[in-house]
């Protein structure tokens, strides 16, 4: 028996050390790099001896660096001072602004006893990182062999965006850093937080107080399927918002991250939660409005903002307190789905358009963004709406996600407005990604992996034009109604933002679905499962083709 415990006990032994120099390759990283090129030297031993050296520009992200490390492979390396480079063992965070030449870019060499990641920008240095991080391995190990390569890298997109509806459904803070983190691992840089809608306001206002004690909280929740007859409803109060000061330390936890986070507040339309909490503001001061409770409102329930003087007072408020506390450039004001029916219904909206001499609702429309734009101006920001905001005339300096396809993309572009792509097919995560009949609950369509790899940000009919510069990359979007939990959000987003994340970095002409599934297999599903994370375990089985 003891002898069978000795043999086992080295045996064991045995398999960590040999596991523990079993590094992962370049030629498994995901976003696939720009040039990987193999150099002819011994591959460089890291071990807790080792050191992170790094510029004091980049100290937050050696710290960032070092954490990573430490939890996917156990080794815990400390920090110094110093970017010139490391005088042993160790991995140098250098900063560089003459190798480096592009936006985003890094420059990453592991030979001769260093790893040297070399960037010019805080984006370059963490993208190097998580380059890097990718040729360690998945396991505990005490040292471990980094291949003898060098990468040369930077974005193929400037804009790489995920969104996170949290309106439909909220997600602990905890959660919206972890998403965060998924961001920073797919070189994304820009996460898109939709903070308002029809059924919640999820963020704290505080010259307006009743948008949280009221707009943030709804009496029940759909059960199943909206479209089901009778849709069913549980009785359950739902609800919460994150205060300003969570809010403060998301946005310094995505900074150190790479990760500029554009908030979003919806309107004109989409505006139930405030209407619960102020029906002033609504074309129906007379009636008692509640948090939206259903899904889909558009058309079917009345959520507009009504074109009073409290009602921009109100804007103007909420928008500047947005303002001060997102360091972003952009702010996101919504502008989807805004059903005209409401304000045709309206002698008050119908006396304004007359009074202010606009077109129709549709002017009424333009007249909202004008002025928000207006207030966020004045702080030095610019906007960023839904395409619908395209009804009116804007001036082109306001941006443009468009959630239609290629057409309006193009229009919009030939109408020298930015535009940031985000189509419902294939970007919206909220899609079924299998036709199995017992998959979970989605909203409707179909995205399947495939389609998502293969999606491409310029609109064919843009390609070879002067206005194709002006499609800024792409972003897919979660709306969150039949996402109750992280785990769902997780189920829905996995493997497609791994997709993603290499239609929009990766040179085009290097895309081969086959080889990213392969590496999907070999190196980023190994980190679901370390980060605890649920993902479709049955992309594989389905394809546009099985249509
Ligand atoms: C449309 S796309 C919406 C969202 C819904 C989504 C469901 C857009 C800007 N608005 O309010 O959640 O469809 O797919």
């Amino acid at each position: 028996m003891k002898n069978t415990l000795a043999f086992l006990g080295c045996l064991l032994c045995f398999v960590l050390l040999s596991r523990s120099t079993q590094a992962q390759y370049a030629a498994n990283i995901i976003p696939k790099p720009q040039q990987v090129h193999s150099l002819k030297s011994k591959p460089v031993t890291l071990s807790s001896d080792s050191r992170i050296y790094y510029d004091a520009r980049f100290k937050p992200q050696a710290d960032y660096l070092r954490q990573l490390l430490q939890e996917q492979t156990g080794l815990n390396l400390s920090l110094e001072a110093n970017g010139k480079g490391a005088r042993k063992s160790g991995i140098t965070l250098q900063f560089d602004t003459v190798t480096v030449t592009k936006p985003e870019m890094y420059v990453l060499e592991s030979a001769n006893g260093k790893v040297t990641l070399k960037a010019g920008s805080v984006n370059g240095v963490v993208y190097g990182i998580q380059s890097l991080l990718q040729l360690f391995p998945v396991q505990q190990a005490n040292k471990v062999q980094v291949e003898p390569v060098k990468i040369v890298d930077f974005p193929q997109h400037g804009y790489r965006g995920m969104h996170l509806d949290v309106s439909r459904h909220i997600f602990p803070l905890s959660f919206v850093k972890k998403y965060i983190d998924y961001l920073a691992f797919h070189k994304f840089n820009n996460f898109h937080w939709h903070l308002s809608d029809d059924q919640g306001w999820r963020i704290e206002i505080k010259s307006y107080p009743k948008l949280n004690t009221v707009g943030s909280w709804r009496n029940a929740t759909l059960i199943g399927h909206f479209k089901d007859k009778p849709a069913r409803y549980d009785s359950t109060r739902y609800g919460g918002f994150y205060t300003q000061e969570q809010v403060k330390e998301v946005i310094a936890y995505a900074k150190v991250r790479g990760i500029n986070i554009i908030p979003e507040i919806d309107i004109p339309g989409h505006s139930r939660a405030t209407i619960a909490a102020y029906p002033e503001f609504s074309t129906r001061p007379d009636t008692t409005w509640n948090v939206a409770t259903t899904w889909g409102m558009y058309n079917r329930q009345n959520n507009v903002l009504a074109p009073r003087p409290e009602t921009f007072k109100f804007l103007k408020a909420v928008f500047e307190e947005v303002a001060d506390l997102f360091p972003s450039p952009y702010i996101h004001i919504g502008g989807d789905e805004c059903s005209k029916m409401w304000w045709k219904a309206s002698p008050q909206a119908q006396e304004f358009i007359k009074q202010h001499n606009l077109k129709d609702e549709k002017g009424l429309q333009t007249y909202f963004v004008e002025q928000v734009a207006g207030y966020l101006s004045a702080k030095g920001k610019k906007v960023i709406g839904w395409h619908e905001i395209l009804e009116g005339d804007l001036d082109t300096s306001t941006v443009v996600m468009n959630w239609a396809g290629d057409k309006e993309g193009t229009a919009a572009a030939m109408r020298n407005h930015y535009v940031i792509m985000s189509p419902g097919k294939p970007l919206y995560f909220d899609h079924y990604q299998t036709q199995n009949p017992n998959d979970s609950l989605a909203i409707h369509g179909y995205n399947p992996l495939d389609a998502v790899y293969n999606f491409s940000p310029v609109p064919q009919a843009l390609q070879g034009k002067p206005q194709a510069k002006y499609i800024l990359g792409a972003q897919a979007n979660v709306w969150t109604e039949y996402m109750g939990s992280p785990a769902k959000v997780e189920y829905m987003v996995f493997p497609r933002m791994t997709a993603l994340s290499e239609a929009l970095w990766s040179d085009p002409g290097q895309k081969n679905f086959d080889d990213f599934k392969r590496r999907l297999e070999q190196n980023v599903i190994p980190r679901y499962k370390a980060w605890g994370s649920s993902y479709c375990t049955d992309y594989a089985n389905w394809t546009l083709d099985a249509q």
